[in-house]
């Protein structure tokens, strides 16, 4: 993929969203979003056909704005609406696995530190996302915030390789982020929580 695809990486589920999920999907695909990811978890996160609802709003929306359609996690979600990628953690369905059943899809991988970055880049994984860079008010089972040693060392030993940064990342952040190495910023609360989602991306970018 290329590494431009990730300067402003969107991550939503309808927990993280203060109103109405797709209106604020929508302003953030108007602002310039350029990657948008579903990551439907948490109390209270949608299920069976009211998920698959929402993923397939979610999805025509990014069609028409031609941003890349991520789903989180769940590969069967990813395979029966043919997104166009899948971001997996450690703790998910095994890259290998999903390599075979996905050619021609977009894969990302959490990394932690250099065997995952590792196992990631040689078991074709397409981008790395690595966090949290600071503290998360977003994920409930987020490691201890790693700031960007890691993400920096990460770069060194993979100049060319796609890298997104994320965990409490916000545009005042964003250049100590990117001059660390990563190629963009992937961001839930700073977007969703936004009260001008156009102002917000713009200072972003
Ligand atoms: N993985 C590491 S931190 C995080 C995820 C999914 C949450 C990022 O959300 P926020 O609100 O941008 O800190
Ligand atoms: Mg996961």
């Amino acid at each position: 993929m290329k590494r431009e695809a990730l300067a402003i990486y969107f991550i939503m589920g309808t927990v993280n969203c203060p109103r109405e999920p797709l209106a604020i999907l929508e302003e953030a695909l108007q602002a310039g979003i350029t990657i948008f990811q579903l990551r439907e978890k948490g109390e209270g996160a949608l299920t069976g056909e009211a998920l698959l609802d929402f993923a397939k709003r979610c999805q025509a929306l990014c069609r028409t704005y031609h941003v890349p359609f991520i789903v989180n996690d769940n590969i069967e979600l990813a395979l029966a609406l043919d997104a166009d990628g899948v971001h997996v953690g450690q703790e998910d369905t095994e890259l290998a696995k999903i390599r075979q059943q996905w050619t021609g899809k977009i894969i990302g991988v959490s990394v932690h530190n250099h065997e995952e970055m590792h196992a990631a880049v040689t078991g074709g994984a397409d981008y790395v996302g690595i966090g949290p860079i600071f503290a998360t008010i977003s994920k409930a089972d987020a490691n201890k915030p790693a700031g960007v040693e890691f993400l920096a060392e990460a770069r060194a030993s993979y100049p060319q390789f796609p890298i997104v940064a994320i965990g409490g990342i916000t545009p005042e952040r964003t250049e100590q982020v990117l001059a660390a190495g990563a190629d963009g910023i992937a961001v839930i609360s700073a977007i969703c929580q936004s009260e001008n989602i156009e102002h917000t991306v713009k200072n972003f970018k």
